[in-house]
Parts: C-alpha cells; structure tokens; sequence
C-alpha cells in the first residue's frame, strides 16, 4: 500500500510518520520549499521532541520521503490548511488545489481522505467536484471521506495515534475502508459515520471549546465586578456532576478555535449569533486585561509581555492573543518588549516581526508594568524577586499564575483575571 499526504504540517508530517512507522511507503508533498529541505536532509520542521523523533526515524528507514508533487499511490490524504479570509469567511481554496493535484494521481479504486477542518459539505463538493472533474463517480468509482484530524499541540503523536477517530464516508464502504486502514495506526475507537455528520462534529467540538471559554470569561467579567474570585465560584460549580466551567483567561489562540466557528457562521449565519458573541468576547480578551491596567491609573510608557505562545509550555504562536494585547498596546502608544521560553521572534498577520527574549530579568528590567498572557509553568508562582528589576509595581496576570499574597505584601498591584 503506497500512501500519499498532501500537506507536510502540523498534522499531515507527523500522521505521514506514523504510517511510515506502522510500515506503509508514504510520500509526502508540500509546496514550501524549506520544509522539504529540512525533510530532504533527513530534518523535521517541528520542534515538539516526540514529532522529531519519529519523523526523523520515517526518513531516515526510506518509508517516508517528501517533494512538491504527488506520485501514483492508493490513498491520498489530504492534510492542508483551511484558513479564514479578512472578513472571516471559510476559505477552502487551498483544499480545492489539493483535490486538484492528487486527482490527476487517483486510479480507481483508490481510497481519499479529507483531515482538514473544513466547513459542513467540503468533502463532497470541494473535493469531490474536483475528483469528478477528473471523470470518476465519486461513489462507484473511488472511496471518499472525511476523517477530521484532532491533533492536540505538545501532544501530538499519542493523540493522533490514541484519540477515538471519527469517520465519515461518502458512501459506508468508503467509511468501513478508511476504518480498516486507521486501524493499522490508530488504538482508539473508530467511528464511523456520514461526511458531512463528521465535518459538522469537527467544528462542533471546537466550537464548543470557544463558547465554553467565552462563558468563562463572561463569569470572569461579572466577578470582576462583584468582587469575588471567579476561580474560587468555578472550582465549586465544577463540583456539580454535570458541569465543567472553563478557565477565564487573556483570550483565545492557536489555528483551531479562533477560526472553526466561523466556517459555522459563514455557512448558517442566521443560527448563529451565539457564536459570533463568542468570538467577539474571547477576542477581546487582551484589550479587556489592558484595559484594567489602564484603569489602575499608574503612568506606564512600557510592559513586558510575559508569554507570545498561545497556550502553556509550547513554541506555537500562530493566533496568539498577545498580538491582539500588541495592537491595543499601540494603539496607546506604549511600547513593549516580549519574553518567552519557547517561542523565539514570531510574525504578525501584517507580516512584521516582533522580536523575543529569552531571559526574564533582562526582559523586565526598567518596564513600567508586565502582563501575563501564557501559562507556561516558568511563570507559575512567580514572587517579587523575579519581578525586582521593573520600575514600576504592576502586573496584570492574564492566567493568574503568580504569588499574589506575596507580590500584594512586597507593593506590588497585581490585576487578576476574574477577580
Ligand atoms: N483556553 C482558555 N481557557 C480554557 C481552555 C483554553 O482560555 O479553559 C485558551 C488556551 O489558552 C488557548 C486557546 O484557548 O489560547 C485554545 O487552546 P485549546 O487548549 O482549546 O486547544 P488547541 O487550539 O491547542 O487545540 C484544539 C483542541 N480541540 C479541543 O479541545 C476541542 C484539539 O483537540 C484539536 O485537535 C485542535 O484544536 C484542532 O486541531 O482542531
């Protein structure tokens, strides 16, 4: 069995792997040509330890190797980016040339699966369109469908290979042979279904993570007011066994959650202002934390940003709200400087490069005030030695991470999230 996967990321480099690793041929196609340099030179794009490993093992046994075009196979797997437009409308037109490129290497008979999130009604009409154009009866003739892909950044690899897999057929033979073929790999469940049922439950469970934390947040702003310690409410209320609060926090990042729920909007906007109210709420998260900083009403002409990934202990900063803290932070006027442990330099949607530092003394040294917005572990418990170096006594904690008590003795204003 010879796989192809088109799309050499996040989620296609390490799915290819472990095929490889379960013994299949596969070849990978990726149109940037430095990740197939590193790939070529027996490398790996990604940095997460448990993704290099086994990429590097794939390529360097024969089982995987990567170009700019597909070859003859018997599955192809389609693992693109599907990203949002400006004014966030799903566009699918990288998915459109995928199907276009492998449809000219499909054979009868041959298996094709979808893994991008994509909008309810890709498989079938996106890519489907582009296999019939090739003249195959997308039912008859060949095997289609969508298996969403649930990779979960830092863990990638035990969750592709242990996470209940979705499987969503064009017709149940197709969906009984995907099943067959994520069996090799895959330990968890597998459960098959329509395209179109399982695009919609991709969107559902990412769209249901947004809402959730959007509702946190809400409770985040009404303790906020009321005084109390939304931290201390959550933690009870979770208590109940049919409940499960999310954690408020400085907003919403990575390549999944900001932008699943609009492929929802786009396609049904009359059911969905729920949505958009979310959205709008977790993105305005970094602006509402400023905003308590400003409101503490001590001078500031410079923070340090604590944090440019979007979540803990990770080097991802795709979407990641510090850049929404960024915008509002110029749009003041106030100049910043950024630290992480992870991340190195990251890029803006505008294209423009925001510098990172590594060290945390040198980064807070002089600042007016600091705000927290990742929870890495390297700022849990932090106390008024770490932040001796500033000029000013601020610290706005986006994930309440620090010692407050001691930080509040030592002079400090800690602002919370939530509290
Ligand atoms: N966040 C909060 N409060 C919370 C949980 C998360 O503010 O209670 C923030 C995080 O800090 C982060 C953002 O939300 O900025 C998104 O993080 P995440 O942990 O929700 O997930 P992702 O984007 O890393 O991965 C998600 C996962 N989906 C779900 O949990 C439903 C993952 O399993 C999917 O595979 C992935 O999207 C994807 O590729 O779709």
């Amino acid at each position: 069995n010879k796989i192809i996967v088109i799309g050499m990321g996040y989620v296609g480099l390490p799915t290819a792997a472990i095929m490889a690793d379960a013994g299949f041929d596969v070849h990978g196609v990726d149109v940037n040509p430095a990740t197939l340099q590193v790939l070529n030179a027996g490398g790996c794009p990604i940095g997460e330890p448990e993704v290099t490993r086994i990429v590097t093992d794939a390529l360097a046994s024969g089982r995987l190797r990567a170009s700019d075009t597909p070859v003859n196979g018997d599955v192809f797997i389609i693992c693109v980016p599907t990203p949002i437009t400006h004014d966030k409308r799903a566009d699918v037109s990288i998915v459109r040339s995928a199907a276009r490129t492998l449809a000219k290497y499909v054979k009868k008979g041959d298996l094709v699966i979808l893994e991008s999130t994509s909008p309810v009604g890709t498989t079938e009409h996106t890519v489907g369109e582009e296999l019939a154009a090739q003249g195959f009866d997308i039912r008859e003739d060949l095997d289609l469908c969508y298996c969403p892909e649930r990779v979960f950044p830092g863990s990638t690899i035990s969750e592709i290979v242990e996470n209940d897999r979705i499987i969503g057929g064009l017709t149940p033979r197709a969906a009984a042979r995907a099943s067959a073929f994520y069996a090799r790999f895959c330990s968890g469940g597998r459960l098959e279904t329509t395209a179109t049922i399982a695009e919609f439950s991709k969107l559902m469970e990412n769209t249901y993570r947004d809402v959730n934390i959007a509702l946190a947040n809400v409770f985040g702003h009404i303790a906020e007011t009321a005084g109390i310690d939304v931290n201390d409410a959550i933690a009870l209320a979770n208590r109940h066994p049919r409940v499960n609060v999310h954690k408020p926090g400085p907003g919403v990042g990575g390549h999944c959650i900001p932008v699943d729920p609009w492929f929802l909007v786009d396609g049904f906007p009359e059911h969905t202002g729920l949505l958009r109210q979310s959205r709008a709420i977790n993105d305005g998260q970094p602006h509402h934390l400023w905003a308590r900083v400003k409101s503490a009403g001590a001078p500031i002409a410079k923070v340090a940003i604590l944090g440019a990934a979007y979540r803990g202990n990770l080097d991802d900063a795709r979407d990641t709200p510090a850049e929404h803290l960024i915008h509002a932070l110029e749009a003041d006027g106030v100049g910043y400087v950024v630290h992480d442990p992870y991340v190195s330099n990251f890029r803006m949607h505008d294209g423009r490069i925001v510098p990172v530092g590594i060290d945390l003394a040198q980064t807070l040294d002089g600042v007016d005030g600091a705000i927290i917005m990742t929870d890495h572990s390297e700022y849990r418990g932090l106390g008024p030695e770490a932040f001796a170096g500033m000029a000013g006594k601020l610290i706005a904690d986006g994930r309440n991470l620090v010692d407050r008590r001691a930080l509040t003795a030592a002079g400090f204003t800690v602002i919370p999230v939530g509290a």
